[in-house]
């Protein structure tokens, strides 16, 4: 996320007729969103992220990793209705899933709260979904994605990570380890991440749902670097767990699943409904 895209001015200057034109196509009927965020000690990067969230959002639901700072407080005092979960275990699949689980909304988004992913994309994710996508996930190497925020060997990591998982299970994904998504909430019931605790969640999600022949909609998604402070990802020991984490899906069945359910496209009837 640039700079000059961030001060209040601009923002309200891209999110006011984004806001409009999306509650507008969506009519009364919408489904409801929640939005996901996995946050520890971000503290100086909330104010990049929650002001940017599109108004007609249903709820935002942070999840802290029992952060040192004044995250939560930040959190509350940028957004007071936003709804701050704490986590059972360690790690962002552990964050995640929690949050998940606390979501009410029949959509769910999940970005981070370190300023790369750009709450202004909410709306081509949801719109994907509701143009009858089950799972979408947001793409760096589709054109109009782009990343600010991969040394080249994480980029070829997730290069050579891509193709084994064309490999193995089909598809035609163009990235993998990549923290911005959104799905019906239902689609949860085929993807177990119980076991999921740490930054192979992301990988795990898309590998599941390319495993249980979700429709999956890959959407071009641009990453920034983190605004303030580090990384908490170890490029070595977590690779290695997503590495273990697709070779342990290559070698189990997926869940059960029951056929897709019905999805409402807010506003927007087909001939004949
Ligand atoms: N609640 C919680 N959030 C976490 C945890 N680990 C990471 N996060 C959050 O997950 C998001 C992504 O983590 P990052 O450290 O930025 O990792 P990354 O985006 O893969 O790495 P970079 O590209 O280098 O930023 C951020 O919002 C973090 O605050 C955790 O254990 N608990
Ligand atoms: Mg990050």
């Amino acid at each position: 996320m640039q700079q000059n895209k961030i001060d209040g001015q601009s923002i309200q200057a891209a999110q006011g007729p984004l806001d409009d034109n999306l509650a507008g196509l969506l009519g009364a009927s919408r489904p409801s969103v929640s939005v996901v965020i996995p946050a520890m000690n971000e503290e100086k990067n909330l104010p990049h992220v929650l002001p940017r969230i599109p108004k007609w959002v249903d709820e935002v639901i942070l999840v802290d990793g029992h952060s040192k700072d004044a995250t939560v407080a930040v959190a509350r005092e940028l957004m007071p209705d936003i709804r701050v979960v704490q986590q059972d275990r360690r790690g962002k699949g552990a964050a995640l899933r929690c949050g998940f689980k606390a979501a009410k909304g029949e959509i769910i988004v999940m970005l981070d709260a370190d300023g790369s992913t750009d709450p202004g994309e909410i709306p081509a994710f949801v719109g994907a979904l509701l143009s009858g996508a089950d799972f979408v996930k947001g793409s760096r190497f589709l054109q109009g994605g782009g990343t600010d925020d991969m040394e080249w060997y994480r980029f070829l990591g997730n290069w050579g990570l891509v193709k084994l998982v064309t490999l193995r299970f089909g598809g035609k994904f163009t990235d993998l380890c990549y923290g911005y998504n959104a799905f019906w909430r239902d689609a949860l019931d085929r993807l177990e991440i119980d076991d999921v605790d740490g930054f192979e969640i992301e990988t795990s999600l898309n590998v599941q749902a390319l495993r249980a022949h979700l429709k999956i909609a890959e959407v071009a998604s641009m990453e920034a670097r983190r605004v303030h402070g580090t990384s908490n990802l170890r490029t070595i020991p977590d690779g290695w767990r997503v590495l273990s984490t697709i070779m342990k899906l290559s070698m189990s069945p997926p869940p059960e699943s029951a056929p897709s359910p019905y999805r409402p496209r807010g506003g927007m009837p087909l001939p004949g409904e």
